[in-house]
């Protein structure tokens, strides 16, 4: 009987669905295991080979964890609001719900073809009303929190009224906007509602404030810092600019600490720690106020080295200075304009990144350095960000390498002392050598870093400034000017926001004639008909961004169809948090910082029950394409085979990889492919066109794109799934290269052989295995078992042609091996085991089963092959038990039959054996 791929997969895919075999449930009796893959935002080119590559070692695993008696929660569902659905809608008019549910219907048809065991149940979709209520609830949860450093969590803004109210905002330990003011109880009890509402904004976790923002005219919206590429959004390709606008912001800096110590707790690469680290950017420094001369106003900067006050010879604050207005001079008030123009043009990323280009402009004003007591210039300059630490710098060039190349450009003195006020710090210094600090008693001796913060002590102590702790990351802006995404459910009155009642959620997205922005650049909900409340106060026209949907939808499938609560008490308390995470690297920021701060939010209000949401987290690395070239003689109709294009001018021209088999270029298709080729000649190579070929990113431009679909429909799933894997390390990029195909679709039909005999007659003995077979069988499931703990599933796979070619040598048909090793097959290839398991005589699926367990006393190897060699040249091999002394080997050796050959009746010279090695007879 043939391995017929197609119907027994269709037929599985079948039995799992109907029989519901992956929909799980609470069951205190098993451990639960939570299995989650970033979830797709489905495009409309589909799925390619690229994409389930993740998916398949999560299934792995997922399946792996269920044979160990794992009650395995692994679900799916879809990213479905976005952008490109959008833009597809305002260029045909099409909605994008339509376009959305069309592209949701191929994907999941694609993900079914592959067998994945998930529970279907569970779907969730950020784009149904019934998904993003529990967005909205979570958002308007942030609005009616604020953080308190003390408790150093979130708490009710209820709670914080009640202090204003009492002694006002003097003594509350909170997380607030830099600019606050203070006010007294009497003052806030005096206020207004309206003044009250602005008021609150400062301190909610979910706030609205001028910010700068990374605003694309041509997509009329705003852009996170990583959709920004290169001064142009990352989709598209259109300018970006900076521009400040009143916007939605999470207080997500808030949670910095917590954010960074949570690292501490999770399985997650090093490097992607790294990541998040830096992003998150604690720095430890000091906050110090400088004079400025002949004016009522002092700068205040933020400074990792104060220990450097003494060597500050200018100041430069960013462009966007408030202080900027109040110090320029007449004399360079045009320039300062012109300056501050041409930097509203560039993002912070390449403020930031662009380190050798000089650029800046004096203000005219000058402050006083604290400790020397001179007149210091007050520059703007780009390199100051507006939104880092105070956005003022003292600037010490000869400690700083940018204050250093702006010294020398603007011919400002540079001073390489440190000094301090005090006798114990003035001749303060560093060893360049070790790094250790000298010339002071107190400091003597110490590294550098502990050096600066005793220093900081120091400084506190005299009332220079303040030690301050800095954190890189920023409050997340929450709006966007789009159609295609959750509405806010707030509204405004006086210009301020409010919440629409909880039990109005959700506030459904309102139907539009167009999806773009109104001709007076209001975003596409200004369409909207009645986009008021039943009192006639005006909705909010933004919605919400991408990582909005995705932030808690891993706690929503624990309970997806619940429809009082976003999840249940119960489910989470059973279902608790992820257990492995697997992804691309491209969310390393975005989405796992704002999923986790939107976790640590809800632990605070006690919804979560894990401070962390991902405890291991693996990334997937990336497929590349593996690109076709046709070579085309300069100005003909004419393409050579790739070894005879050196003789001629040629072009590469990318071929589209579904007419290229084993670099064989299939000249037929080629001709049908565009009208242009068909009337191409070829100069052939032994009657077959060779193509060239290259690594890329796969992408339809490079034509390079391989759908699974076409895999599964000529090699199968099991293939797929099983080449996927074997391609090399999940954690590694690599190039598609369907060359080894066929290698692995042979492996299966080896497999499929082992349980059919000669006539073709599925056929398994009863009879007791041999220790060789056992010996086979363990070894596999050790390895195996060892392999996929570690995520090396293609050394699993290796592991499992071995096997099976040595099960085949030793023509092994015994139910007690082969059983074993259809479970250990099953997570890899689930559809071939089902069947073969089901022909076997099992009625229950091959997913239920046991997963087998290896026995180290098969492992010992009790004999040793020791070869023989008369005058070092090897003539047989003996095999001997393990544990013989070196005599009977010796005897053993002589006493065989071709030894008799060589030795021909004459007594060996001499004999050597080294026991367990080999044995060497000198004649
Ligand atoms: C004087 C100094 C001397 C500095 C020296 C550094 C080295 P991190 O570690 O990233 O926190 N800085 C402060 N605010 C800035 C802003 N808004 N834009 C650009 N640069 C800013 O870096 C903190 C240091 O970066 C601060 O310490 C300040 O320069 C600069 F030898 O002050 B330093």
């Amino acid at each position: 009987m043939d391995y017929n791929f197609k119907e027994l997969e269709q037929n599985w895919q079948k039995y799992w669905a109907d029989n519901k075999t992956f929909e799980v449930e609470i069951d205190h009796s098993r451990p639960k295991f939570y299995v989650l893959d970033m979830f797709p935002y489905p495009s409309g080119a589909g799925l390619h080979v690229g994409h389930p590559l993740g998916y398949i070692a999560s299934d792995i695993y997922s399946r792996f964890k269920r044979l160990k008696g794992f009650n395995v929660l692994h679900p799916m569902g879809y990213d479905s609001f976005g952008l490109p659905a959008e833009q597809y809608a305002i260029q045909t008019g099409q909605h994008p719900a339509v376009t959305t549910q069309v592209n949701i219907t191929r994907y999941r048809s694609q993900l079914n073809k592959i067998g994945f065991s998930y529970d279907w149940s569970r779907e969730v979709r950020t784009s149904n009303p019934d998904y993003y209520k529990w967005t909205q609830l979570v958002f308007q949860k942030l609005f009616n929190h604020y953080f308190d450093t003390k408790t150093n969590k979130a708490a009710s803004i209820e709670s914080l009224i009640a202090k204003f109210a009492e002694s006002g905002n003097a003594n509350v330990t909170t997380a607030c906007n830099a600019d606050t003011p203070d006010f007294t109880a009497q003052q806030w009890n005096a206020m207004s509602e309206t003044e009250q509402q602005l008021t609150l904004l400062n301190y909610r976790l979910a706030y609205m404030a001028d910010t700068m923002v990374n605003w694309c005219p041509i997509l009329g919206t705003v852009l996170a810092n990583d959709e920004v590429k290169d001064g142009v959004s990352e989709r598209g390709g259109h300018p970006v600019m900076q521009k400040k606008m009143k916007q939605w912001l999470l207080r997500v800096s808030a949670y910095a600490e917590r954010l960074l110590d949570g690292l501490d707790t999770l399985e997650w690469s090093d490097s992607l720690k790294e990541i998040q680290k830096n992003w998150i950017g604690r720095s430890e420094g000091a906050e110090v106020f400088f004079d400025i001369k002949d004016v009522d106003e002092r700068i205040l900067v933020f400074t990792t080295r104060p220990d450097t006050i003494y060597g500050a010879t200018f100041m430069v604050l960013a462009p966007e200075s408030e202080l900027v207005d109040t110090l320029t001079t007449t004399e360079y008030r045009a320039d300062v304009a012109n300056y501050i123009a041409q930097a509203a043009k560039r993002t912070e990323r390449e403020r930031q990144a662009d380190v050798k280009k000089v650029t800046g402009q004096f203000t005219g004003a000058y402050a006083v350095n604290p400790l020397t007591g001179k007149d210091i210039p007050i520059y703007i300059a780009d390199y100051v960000l507006a939104g880092y630490g105070t956005g003022a710098i003292m600037a010490v060039p000869a400690h700083d390498s940018r204050d250093h190349a702006f010294a020398k450009h603007f011919s400002l003195p540079i001073i390489p002392v440190i000094d301090l006020p005090d006798a114990d710090f003035a001749e303060a210094s560093y060893d360049a050598k070790d790094g250790k600090m000298i010339n002071s008693d107190i400091l003597n001796g110490m590294d550098v870093k502990d050096g600066i913060l005793k220093i900081i002590d120091h400084i506190e102590r005299i009332g220079l400034g303040t030690r301050k702790i800095n954190f890189r990351l920023r409050d997340a802006i929450f709006s966007r000017q789009r159609y295609w995404g959750e509405p806010f459910p707030a509204y405004f009155k006086e210009g301020v926001p409010y919440m629409v009642p909880e039990e109005q959620l959700p506030v459904e997205l309102p139907e539009i004639d167009e999806y773009k922005p109104t001709e007076d650049g209001q975003p596409p909900l200004g369409r909207a008909k009645n986009w008021e409340t039943a009192e006639g106060y005006p909705m909010e026209l933004s919605t919400m961004p991408g990582f909005a949907g995705s932030s808690a939808y891993y706690l929503r499938y624990m309970d997806a169809r619940n429809s009082n609560e976003m999840f249940s008490k119960e489910a989470v308390a059973y279902w608790q948090d992820v257990d492995l995470y697997i992804g691309g690297t491209e969310h390393a920021v975005g989405h796992l910082i704002y999923s986790r701060f939107w976790n640590k939010f809800l632990f605070d209000l006690g919804l979560s029950v894990k401070e962390e949401p991902f405890k291991k987290l693996v990334n997937q690395g990336m497929i590349q394409g593996r690109s076709s070239f046709v070579y085309r003689i300069k100005d003909t109709n004419k393409f050579v085979s790739y070894n005879l294009r050196k003789n001629y001018k040629v072009t590469a021209i990318h071929v589209d990889v579904n007419m290229v088999h084993n670099d064989i270029l299939d000249v037929e298709a080629f001709k049908n492919w565009r009208d242009e080729y068909a009337t191409a000649e070829f100069e052939l190579e032994g009657g077959k066109y060779h193509c060239g070929w290259a690594v890329e990113k796969m992408s339809k431009s490079m034509f390079n794109v391989v759908n699974p679909d076409d895999i599964i429909e000529n090699y199968g799933a099991d293939t797929l799934r099983l080449y996927e894997m074997f391609l090399g390390p999940i954690e590694q990029a690599k190039p598609w290269d369907t060359n080894g195909i066929e290698g692995v679709n042979r492996f299966l039909k080896k497999l499929w052989r082992l349980f059919f005999n000669k006539q073709g007659e599925f056929e398994l003995t009863e009879a007791e295995a041999t220790k060789e077979e056992l010996k086979v069988l363990h070894k596999t499931i050790k390895k195996v078992n060892e392999d996929i703990e570690r995520f090396s599933f293609n050394t699993s796979i290796s592991a499992f042609m071995i096997c099976v070619n040595e099960l085949a040598t030793l023509k092994c048909n015994k139910r007690s091996v082969l059983e074993e090793l259809l479970v250990l097959v099953s997570p890899f290839a689930p559809h071939i085991a089902e069947e073969l398991w089901a022909k076997a005589g099992k009625t229950e699926t091959v997913a239920n089963a046991n997963y087998p367990v290896w026995n180290d006393s098969y492992l010992v190897e009790n004999t040793v092959k020791y070869p023989v060699s008369f005058n070092g040249k090897v003539r047989f091999t003996l095999e001997m038990p393990a544990d013989a002394d070196k005599k009977t080997v010796e005897q053993a050796a002589l006493a065989h039959e071709v030894a008799k050959k060589w030795l021909d009746g004459k007594a060996p010279k001499k004999v050597i054996v080294v026991p367990g090695r080999i044995v060497n007879v000198v004649i």
